[in-house]
């Protein structure tokens, strides 16, 4: 069995509310590694890398994209971590703070494969580039920067600037996308299963479909996590919530035929905000849900 690597990234610099930056801590407390140890894992804490607080620094004039330096400076330092840890022949669990983080462990995955399939769970779509950003946050992002979308200095951590091939990549628990974003959605082609399409056929023929075009001639799965996927009633902690969404059975039903297919290579879970929680629910629901993605079952 593979063994797990946990790596906390405080980062709040990829969006406007404070207090995602607390999300590692969170998910800790809330259990994430006894619950892991539980299921019969080796699991080893990597602690958090070193990410700066927005009181430290101005924010750079020179670009419409906040925190843009810092920003790139914490994507390659997990860009470095996440592909040690693949390499060893483990598999990271990637903590966040912000959606942004995506950015270096897609980047990290790249070094030693440009072949892994990517469920990115989430109410939105983090295709904006520099050019269709609404909001200048960099959270809204990570998806089309790993295409090989947007601002220079971030394609080009990690050395090549396509970290994944769009006909692996699917998007999973969609409502809410801008109106330019959608555009780049259209031109890569990425398959996108909104909730609309969710509600109408199920989320276990989604999650069949998802996962067949993730694993369709890949060397596995990475699957990204944002807690906003999840609707508020079940996930409130987070930044951006928006009603209408993935409901707690549906969620863990995703997580549970992603563990059945074995194909799981990486996870990134984001978006917690322990500020805007309700006694850490958000975090709990986290763990519950990476604990069906690595094999929890009933019996
Ligand atoms: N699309 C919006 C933006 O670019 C919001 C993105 N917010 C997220 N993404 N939480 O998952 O700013
Ligand atoms: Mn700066
Ligand atoms: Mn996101
Ligand atoms: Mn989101």
């Amino acid at each position: 069995m593979k063994e797990l690597r946990i790596i906390g990234v405080p980062s709040d610099l990829g969006q406007g509310r404070r207090g995602v930056d607390m999300g590692p801590s969170a998910i800790r407390y809330a259990g994430l590694s006894a619950a892991l140890e539980g299921l019969g894992y080796t699991v080893q804490d990597l602690g958090n890398i070193n990410v700066p607080t927005p009181e430290m620094k101005e924010q750079n004039q020179n670009t419409k994209l906040r925190y843009l330096h810092e920003v790139t400076e914490v994507s390659k330092n997990l860009c470095n971590i996440v592909s040690t840890v693949v390499t060893e022949g483990h598999i990271p669990i990637i903590l966040g703070g912000d959606h942004s983080i995506a950015i270096g462990s897609l980047a990290g995955m790249a070094q030693s494969s440009t072949n892994y399939g990517v469920i990115w769970f989430d109410a939105h779509g983090d295709m904006n580039t520099a050019e269709t950003t609404p909001s200048g946050n960099i959270h809204g992002m990570p998806l089309a920067v790993s295409l090989g979308y947007g601002h220079e200095d971030l394609l080009a951590i990690g050395g090549l600037k396509q970290k994944v091939k769009p006909e692996n990549v699917v998007m999973v628990g969609i409502r809410s996308i801008d109106e330019d974003e959608a555009k780049l959605i259209h031109e890569t082609g990425i398959r996108c299963y909104t909730m609309a399409e969710i509600d109408r056929r199920g989320m276990a023929k989604v999650m069949t479909e998802a996962i067949e075009i993730a694993t369709n001639g890949t060397d596995g799965i990475h699957l990204s996590l944002d807690l906003d996927a999840l609707d508020p009633m079940f996930a409130p902690g987070v930044g951006t919530p928006v009603y209408g969404g993935v409901t707690y059975r549906e969620g863990h039903l995703a997580m549970e035929m992603l563990a059945s297919s074995d194909a799981l290579v990486s996870v990134d879970v984001v978006e917690v905000n322990p500020i805007l929680d309700e006694r850490n629910r958000t975090a709990m629901m986290a763990v519950e849900l990476v604990e069906s993605l690595f094999g929890k079952t009933v019996l």
